[in-house]
């Protein structure tokens, strides 16, 4: 039950990550709910939907909202919907948690840090990747000037990678968040289906075994999903499209020989099995949409408006 009244010192709240891509949004999702929810690539841009991800304390639930990185430059209409979707889960949070890559601040951060101020809504900075800062103590004057550039409520360093002051932004959050009842069930760990999850997981595979842009042109689509008893135990067969933007991008999604596309197929298989807790059957299929991501349609289709 969500709808019961709580203890009345109850606090619960949407904390929307923000920030331009790669700054660490989703790995530091994942290392808060301590479970792999939002996919993670060396690559920017690899988030293109909005995941929320809850954590509970006594008397606190958080629900942290990841979200695509704001970026620049992009021209196609799924880049145009990738920052809408961020951008709303910004005006709609109760808190902002402004991702920032420690050391570095880039002309997109300062973009990301124009939107959160015409928002008005309350928020905190996050300084990410601190394993990585070199000195250390280079983040203090870091931390310093990210205090004069806007009235941040508070400013947390943080390692998602090492697990470091994950514990002190999830209480310095809890401060911010407004009294209310629970959102969400206790049990549950995100607002997202284990369909949707395996699409990621297979983009994810993807992109990391491709180059350049390739990856920019691809989405996944489970066709059909059925559960059959093979050989006396239960399992998923799962059949997905993966959709290129051109012709071209077919043969360098399925390698020579079909190798990258049966190295694909297997490690994603392995992660849905550890999802779904079954065995599962996965049939990839590369089809091409030319110019999916220009296609309203074609992205309406695949969730992302
Ligand atoms: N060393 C180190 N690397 C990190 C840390 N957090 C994230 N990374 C790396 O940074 C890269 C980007 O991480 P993501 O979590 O995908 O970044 P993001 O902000 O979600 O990126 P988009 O979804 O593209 O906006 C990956 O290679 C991560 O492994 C960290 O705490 N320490
Ligand atoms: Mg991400």
């Amino acid at each position: 039950m969500t709808d019961e009244t709580p203890h009345p010192d109850f606090k619960a709240g949407f904390a929307a990550l923000v920030g331009r891509p790669n700054v660490g949004k989703s790995t530091l999702l994942n290392a808060l709910v301590g479970e792999k929810l939002s996919i993670v690539t060396p690559r920017p841009q690899t988030t293109r939907h909005r995941i929320v991800g809850l954590v509970n304390r006594p008397g606190l639930q958080i629900a942290f909202v990841d979200t695509p990185g704001l970026h620049a430059g992009g021209k196609r209409a799924l880049n145009r919907a990738m920052n809408r979707t961020a951008a709303s889960a910004l005006v709609d949070a109760d808190l902002v948690v402004f991702v920032i890559e420690g050391l570095r601040w880039t002309e997109e951060d300062e973009a990301v840090m124009q939107r959160i101020r015409d928002s008005g809504r309350p928020a905190i900075a996050v300084v990410s990747k601190a394993d990585l800062a070199r000195p250390r103590e280079s983040l203090l004057p870091f931390i310093q000037q990210l205090a004069e550039c806007h009235p941040f409520r508070a400013i947390v360093p943080v390692s998602a990678a090492r697990q470091e002051n994950l514990e002190e932004l999830v209480s310095v959050i809890g401060r911010e968040l407004p009294q209310s009842p629970q959102l969400f069930d206790e049990s549950d760990r995100t607002d997202r289906d284990p369909r949707f999850r395996i699409t990621e997981i297979i983009r994810e595979k993807l992109t990391l075994e491709l180059n350049q842009e390739v990856p920019y042109g691809i989405a996944v689509e489970i066709e059909r999903m059925e559960r059959e008893v093979d050989q006396g135990s239960k399992r998923d067969v799962i059949h997905a499209v993966i959709w290129v933007d051109r012709e071209g991008q077919k043969p360098i999604v399925i390698g020579a020989g079909g190798a990258r596309l049966k190295r694909v197929g297997s490690t994603s298989r392995r992660e849905i099995i550890a999802l779904l807790g079954r065995r599962c059957h996965l049939e990839l299929w590369v089809k091409v949409r030319e110019n999916w991501a220009d296609n309203a349609q074609a992205l309406r289709t695949l969730g992302l408006e």
